[in-house]
């Protein structure tokens, strides 16, 4: 198998690097951390160790040393299409190089073999209240899949230095197994369907998704899919769902297992969920004005929507200080396919208004649109109407990032996380020490 291979590869080398720096360097200070991130959240403490993404504030993610606009063009396409093979993008996150249209080409084939999810899931998935939240049914069906993890299978009988080669079992059958039960729950949940989803091995990992969801593909679902997926596969170490499966996984919990934890931490309202916040919004709008309203009247609605003591939703962001890339990659993609449609001319107008509204309101460090801003929009255009399934989408994205890092850690060895907490009245000892005049 292609990944092992050029994993196993490589293993030596990183091995030694971080045996160098965890020995020789290990007292070397990388940063400071005050009150205020404690009690806020861990914002920004530099604590945590990934190869697979960075996020520059100028320049947004960075795949394996890619900006987005690199990537697409880097990565070897899907046939009679514009966009990356899933599979290559996969292949580039694991070993950290672009890979050949062959060995993209190998990763799909995996995949291909693996996308069989057993009766038992959908015969659970069926069961549930019929009123369940997509992502619960999602959560659920990858902890059902445990089941049948070779991490947990071999974890008594494996040595520490082989764990990534379960551990990358387990990530290949996941992931192709993510698109199969998504699509299931998509149709069962919203039209009643319960046919198994068949994913064809002649058709790459966006083709099959399209298929699977029988969304019509005259209009080129396959190709958003695609961009979708690898948009949303990975934003660094630290954010929810990506910490979470790290963490999860620290205490040599398996992929699954991980990855169930990592998804409902994606359902919270402060992550995956924002996507169907900014829809809501522009839907708002253009029925409150019948249309794309003038660039007063929407002027005028940010400022109620912020004098109401509301966030625009799709603006802002912790690091990036930029217009979001992965908004950038989506807005042109729209822009290429169906410039009039009039959702889209209305978030062209937002873009164009709200980032002035939140610089004179002069409290976001950065006023300019996130990936949420859009990625609902061009769902939308294509008929997948449904917003409480957009996080499900993202979950299918994230997957890719989220299993290449958990790979990666095994492999590397990283320990059990166990950061230190202190008491309230520790805190304020510290600063009482901190008033006092030096002796
Ligand atoms: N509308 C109104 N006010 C905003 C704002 C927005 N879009 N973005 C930031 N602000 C406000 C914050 O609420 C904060 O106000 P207070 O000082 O009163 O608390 C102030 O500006 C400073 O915030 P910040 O440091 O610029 O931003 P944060 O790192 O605290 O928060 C984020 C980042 C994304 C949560 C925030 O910009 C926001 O709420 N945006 C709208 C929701 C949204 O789009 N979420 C999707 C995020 C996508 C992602 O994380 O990938």
């Amino acid at each position: 198998m292609i990944l092992h291979e050029k994993l196993s590869a490589q293993l030596p080398a990183w091995r030694e690097r971080i045996k160098s720096l965890a020995k020789e360097h290990a007292e070397v200070v990388v940063d400071h951390v005050n009150i205020g991130q404690i009690v806020g959240g861990m914002r920004d403490i530099k604590s945590l160790l990934s190869d697979v993404s960075f996020v520059d504030p100028a320049h947004g993610i960075i795949f394996r040393g890619l900006t987005i606009p690199e990537l697409l063009k880097a990565l070897p396409k899907a046939r009679a299409s514009k966009m990356p093979l899933v599979g290559g993008l996969y292949y580039l996150l694991m070993i950290g190089e672009v890979p050949t249209k062959e060995q993209a080409l190998e990763v799909e084939a995996e995949w291909a073999k693996r996308a069989i999810v057993p009766d038992y899931v959908y015969k659970m998935l069926k069961t549930m209240p019929k009123e369940t939240h997509p992502m619960t049914l999602f959560s659920q069906a990858v902890l059902a899949l445990q089941n049948g993890s070779a991490f947990a299978a071999k974890y008594h009988s494996m040595k520490k230095d082989v764990y990534w080669e379960a551990a990358l079992e387990d990530s290949l059958d996941l992931t192709a197994k993510l698109p199969v039960i998504a699509a299931y729950i998509y149709r069962m949940k919203y039209y009643g369907e319960t046919s198994k989803p068949k994913y064809n091995p002649k058709l790459d990992y966006g083709a099959n998704f399209s298929k699977m969801m029988k969304v019509s593909d005259k209009k080129g679902y396959s190709e958003l899919a695609r961009l979708y997926f690898i948009l949303h596969s990975d934003h660094e170490a630290g954010n929810v769902s990506a910490h979470t499966m790290h963490l999860v996984g620290s205490a040599l919990s398996d992929p699954y297992l991980s990855f169930s934890a990592s998804l409902n931490g994606l359902a919270g309202p402060l992550h995956g969920l924002a996507n169907q916040e900014c829809l809501g919004w522009l839907l708002e709008v253009h029925k409150k004005f019948g249309g794309v309203p003038s660039r007063d009247d929407l002027y005028k609605f940010a400022w109620d929507t912020l004098n109401g003591g509301h966030v625009i939703p799709g603006y802002g962001h912790a690091v990036l200080r930029v217009p979001d890339p992965r908004y950038m990659a989506q807005m042109e993609f729209a822009k290429k396919r169906f410039p009039d449609d009039e959702l889209l001319r209305l978030a062209d107008l937002v873009f164009d208004v709200v980032p002035a509204v939140l610089k004179e309101q002069g409290k976001a460090k950065n006023p300019a649109p996130n990936v949420d801003a859009i990625s609902g929009t061009l769902q939308y255009y294509y008929g997948v109407r449904e917003f409480d399934f957009y996080t499900v989408l993202f979950g299918v994205g994230r997957a890719l990032g989220v299993t290449a890092n958990y790979v990666w850690a095994r492999a590397l060895g990283m320990p059990i996380e166990r950061p230190k907490s202190l008491t309230t009245k520790m805190l304020e000892d510290v600063v009482a020490k901190a008033a006092q005049p030096a002796a």
